[in-house]
């Protein structure tokens, strides 16, 4: 396997002593991407001794070392997975022939645009989640928060290193780009709808690690079977990381789940909220935004991009080789087109789309049925609890701001509404004020004592690397 540097100002498996002009310019860089998380990092924090993960090798076992590390002194570095020897390219028109070590011309401004959307979402999430420290339900927590924190400024690392190297001047122009734009700013949004979200409380937090995660995992999958090869090495040593961040939203909803009927029974009405916890109509709600939210980027469903990327064989399907055929080609994907009708209220008209065109929608349908896998186990956990109550993905087509529902109204079954119909019975779907205010007032005094949780959640059955559930994950220094 090819050999880690650790001992450069940016560790790396690249060989990246070996360029000394890419070197000047990712060293030129780090200082900036430094100041950019001191300053849009996790707020108040960035003194504590926090019990981290660090990636330090590729290898299968062995690839992470665990130890305490001030933030901002977090050795972020670039690595690849081994490459596959005579790797071919497993799909679309370049099918059969080599993979790329370098990029073709004529896919250069495609190729440049797949790298920088995938890089601004990396620095946006740390900016949506940077003031969750200040209402953390545990040490345990705050430090699963961080360690998040940390592995997305390493990816966003990753995509600025394939600027750097394969792009020239544009990239190094991209690099600094994805500095600049900001969450939620009207004036430099980040690219992508859900990454402006703001994402101000720890139920939110859990729904996007675990939803909003998930479309990066799908969306690094179907990067990882790229014919370009540094970006299929590269997203394929990110999904390795990847794994514990959906960890983290599956078992914190899950946490958050069995403690609301634990409170629930301890009650007469069998009113959570009464007992200090969160209700599960309220679980629900938050479900439906950041599914729906999450749903929206993978982009439109008929999406020529969609079939550019995959004609030119850049980006894949999740597992291209479960697929029996992977030229796409002669094939269509049925799907029903909503048309504006009748008093404003959509109709369906059934459209056969060139599969190649649907790529967009043949990877969210993978998402939607790996969703529902955790949302089966919070079911189960809450039918054991003898509550009968049971979370529901909605339908693909509710609250949808991209693609062929954008503009049109449907509730969580997917039946067409009008647009009066939709604003008189949104609050039962979406998160309201009243949620918003509620979650915050649940929240707002912090736990930072090593063996205490908030009463909102219940205890996480393990601790980290074998340490105890109260263990110092972080050593706060006010
Ligand atoms: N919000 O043909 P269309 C992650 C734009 S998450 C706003 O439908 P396309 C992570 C689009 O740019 C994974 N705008 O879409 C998770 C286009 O604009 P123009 C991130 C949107 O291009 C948690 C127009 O609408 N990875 O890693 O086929 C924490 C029509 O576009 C949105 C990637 O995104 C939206 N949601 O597909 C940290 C992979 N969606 O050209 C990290 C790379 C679309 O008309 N990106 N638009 O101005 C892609 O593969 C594709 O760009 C997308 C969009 C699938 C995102
Ligand atoms: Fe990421
Ligand atoms: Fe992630």
């Amino acid at each position: 396997m090819s050999s880690v540097v650790n001992s450069d100002r940016i560790p790396n498996n690249v060989h990246l002593g070996d360029d000394k002009k890419l070197q000047r310019a990712l060293e030129a860089w780090q200082p900036r991407y430094v100041e950019w998380w001191k300053q849009m990092g996790p707020e108040g924090f960035q003194e504590d001794d926090v019990y981290l993960r660090t990636a330090i090798s590729v290898d299968h076992e062995g690839w992470a070392h665990f130890d305490y590390v001030k933030m901002p002194e977090y050795r972020w570095g670039i690595f690849l997975t081994d490459p596959v020897p005579d790797r071919k390219i497993g799909f679309g028109d370049f099918m059969g022939e080599p993979v790329w070590q370098t990029v073709p011309g004529e896919m250069r401004n495609m190729l440049r645009r797949l790298i920088v959307t995938q890089g601004d979402t990396e620095p946006a999430s740390v900016e949506q989640q940077r003031l969750l420290g200040k209402t953390c339900p545990s040490l345990y927590d705050l430090r699963n928060l961080f360690q998040v924190n940390v592995e997305e400024g390493r990816h966003l690392w990753a995509m600025v290193y394939l600027l750097h190297s394969y792009f020239g001047r544009d990239g190094r122009e991209e690099a600094e780009g994805l500095l600049e734009r900001r969450s939620g700013n009207p004036d430099k949004p980040r690219i992508l709808g859900a990454f402006n979200e703001p994402c101000t409380n720890w139920l939110s937090f859990f729904m996007f690690t675990y939803f909003t995660d998930r479309d990066g995992k799908y969306q690094l999958l179907a990067l990882a079977e790229s014919g370009f090869d540094p970006l299929a090495r590269t997203t394929r040593f990110m999904l390795t990381e990847e794994a514990h961040h959906m960890f983290v939203g599956e078992t914190g909803v899950l946490r958050v789940v069995k403690r609301t009927c634990e409170l629930m029974k301890q009650n007469k009405r069998e009113d959570a909220r009464a007992e200090g916890g969160i209700d599960l109509a309220t679980i629900q709600r938050y479900v439906n935004f950041w599914y729906s939210c999450s749903l929206d980027l993978f982009g439109g469903e008929i999406s020529s991009n969609a079939a550019s990327f995959f004609a030119n064989s850049l980006k894949g399907r999740a597992k291209e080789d479960s697929y029996p055929d992977h030229k796409a080609l002669d094939v269509g994907y049925a799907m029903q087109v909503p048309v504006i009708g009748e008093g404003g209220r959509p109709t369906f008209r059934g459209e056969e789309v060139p599969l190649r065109n649907a790529m967009n929608e043949v990877l969210r349908d993978e998402y939607v049925e790996d969703s529902q896998r955790g949302v089966d186990k919070w079911n189960k956990a809450i039918a054991e609890a003898g509550v009968s109550f049971q979370i529901k993905l909605p339908s693909r087509r509710f609250h949808r701001r991209t693609g062929i529902h954008a503009g049109m109204h449907f509730d969580v079954e997917g039946n067409p509404l009008t647009k009066d119909e939709w604003e008189a019975r949104k609050h039962q779907w979406l998160p309201s004020e009243a949620d918003e205010a509620y979650l915050q007032s649940l929240m707002s005094k912090p736990v930072y004592e090593a063996n205490q949780m908030a009463n909102w959640l219940q205890p996480p059955p393990h601790g980290i690397k074998g340490k105890p559930v109260e263990f110092e994950y972080v050593r706060r220094h006010p």
